[in-house]
């Protein structure tokens, strides 16, 4: 036995928090708080693809995640679940304001999304994400192990690589951007582009959903902050001679679980009632968004409203369900979003639906996996029409649950998706005309060449499914060059 030094019986040890191989961070945790029948406070885990591609990476090794827990004020205790430690990081209200109203969905995600929408700049929005993004990297820093694996999302967390490579030099960094990187000419509109790319730059491995995006970052790089750029790499500025290397992954949806879900007798049976409760349209048609202004919904809507006013198309007959999914509602760009959508579906039912049979069935809910992929089953024609989208997993989810090869999809050639599915019907949805075209040859095109589509589109997402997703990034960030001083 081990002497033991004097008075160790008195003095209690601080015990160090447990680290990890492998640490996620994300603006959110992968769960919801809920509160029982009974009255009592549980976690449930949120059902999104990317705690699906966690789950596949974290089953051989244990892992932690960083996040919010999705409600202001003091975080709880970190706990397990699911076999992940989960470390949630605290955000007052005047932060959520700031940091993820203000700066992450006021100030980049119109710039990353074509300025749809105008972008607000606000210096008290851009140092409460700074503050927040240092919460986010101690927090990390904390419960890594000694050279673990970090892997950061998205947009939210820009600044969180070079933070924790500061706190943590031993730790190989990975961020991935589930949302464009804009071409420099919009992002050279941030009074804070050379901090973001400095940011970002303290990875060691960036990946993006199209080359495209990785190329805008590259140089964006070049020409605003001047550094040396090789096709794929940013060598960075600060004299180490550390290279970042900059890659498209795209991410996918979990393929074999959502499969199996579609051919639930359950969601075969939800799919016949759905179509029964709309009166058994000969023709089915879906769209199915986040509501936000970079999908394309009211493009989608005026094509729908001319079709219909042209007579090409008509109830009974033919119905449009469009599930819009309530999105950042205190933000007035989606609020200005949700009153126009709301005002037209209400024109094209007045103006076209017949009596018992509306035009549109809008429904601004959030539903259930189940009766999402009842409603993927049941859609004759899937439309997707985005105007800028970083990926779109509806798409690749639609094709996933058509199992039965029926069905159409539509899809805008501005969403990372379509550079995968470029099978699909194609369409550009700012051409109103050409919209209108695409979705008659969806409609038209004969069942056998339909299937032949739906096939090609289904062995490109089978191959392709997120946990490859995951296991390529994994992989892209170990084999990220060595810094300087830890190799050749
Ligand atoms: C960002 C990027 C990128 C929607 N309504 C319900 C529901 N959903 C699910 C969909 C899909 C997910 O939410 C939405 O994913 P998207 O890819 O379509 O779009 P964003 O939310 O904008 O996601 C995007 C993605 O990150 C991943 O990298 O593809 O480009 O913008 O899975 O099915 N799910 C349930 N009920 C709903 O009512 N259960």
């Amino acid at each position: 036995m081990e002497p033991r030094p004097p008075g160790a019986d008195s003095v209690p040890s601080i015990p160090k928090p447990k680290t990890y191989d492998l640490v996620i961070a994300a603006n959110r945790l992968p769960v919801d708080r809920v509160v029982t029948e009974s009255g009592a406070t549980e976690w449930r885990r949120s059902p999104g693809g990317l705690v699906t591609a966690m789950d596949s990476v974290m089953h051989t090794q244990p892992g932690a995640w960083v996040g919010w827990a999705g409600e202001p004020g003091s975080p709880p205790d970190r706990f397990d679940e699911d076999g992940v430690h989960l470390v949630p990081v605290g955000l007052s209200a005047e932060e959520v304001h700031r940091y993820y109203e203000g700066f992450s969905n006021g100030t980049l995600w119109p710039i990353y999304h074509d300025v749809i929408v105008a972008a607000s700049f606000h210096r008290e929005w851009w140092a409460a994400y700074q503050h927040v993004n240092q919460r986010f990297a101690a927090a990390v820093a904390e419960v890594a192990a000694p050279g673990a694996r970090v892997w950061i999302q998205d947009y939210q967390l820009q600044l969180v690589p070079a933070y924790v490579r500061t706190l943590r030099p031993d730790v190989r960094i990975g961020w991935f951007n589930h949302i464009p990187f804009p071409p420099v000419e919009l992002f050279a509109q941030l009074p804070w582009r050379g901090p973001l790319l400095e940011g970002l730059l303290g990875a060691d491995f960036l990946g993006f959903q199209r080359q495209a995006d990785a190329r805008n970052f590259v140089r964006a790089c070049r020409q605003l902050i001047h550094a040396e750029t090789r096709a794929g790499s940013v060598t960075v500025t600060d004299g180490s001679g550390r290279r970042v290397r900059a890659a498209a992954i795209p991410i996918s949806v979990d393929f074999k679980g959502l499969e199996a879900l579609a051919r639930e007798p359950s969601v075969t049976a939800r799919m016949q009632e759905i179509r029964r409760s709309l009166g058994d349209p000969k023709l089915l048609m879906l769209g199915v968004d986040r509501l936000d202004y970079t999908k394309g919904i009211r493009h989608r809507l005026k094509a729908y409203q001319e079709l219909l006013a042209e007579g090409r198309l008509g109830p009974p007959e033919v119905t449009l369900v469009q599930v819009a999914t309530p999105s950042r509602e205190r933000v007035a760009a989606y609020q200005h979003l949700r009153a126009d959508v709301e005002q037209t579906v209400g024109r094209i039912n007045g103006d076209l639906g017949v009596m018992g049979y509306p035009a549109v069935h809008y429904l601004h809910h959030s539903y259930p996996r189940e009766e999402m992929a009842a409603l993927f089953r049941a859609a004759d024609v899937m439309l997707v029409t985005p105007l800028r989208d970083g990926m779109n997993l509806v798409a690749k989810e639609y094709v996933t649950c058509r199992f039965d090869l029926g069905g159409a999809l539509v899809l805008s050639e501005f969403t990372g998706a379509w550079h995968e599915l470029h099978q699909a019907f194609s369409c550009n949805p700012h051409d109103i005309e050409g919209l209108k075209q695409t979705i008659m040859r969806a409609i038209d095109t004969p069942a056998p060449e339909k299937r032949r589509i739906m096939r090609a589109l289904r062995r490109r997402v089978a191959e392709h499914d997120v946990q490859r997703w995951a296991a390529r990034f994994l992989a892209a960030l170990d084999a990220a060059p060595d810094r300087p001083e830890h190799g050749p």
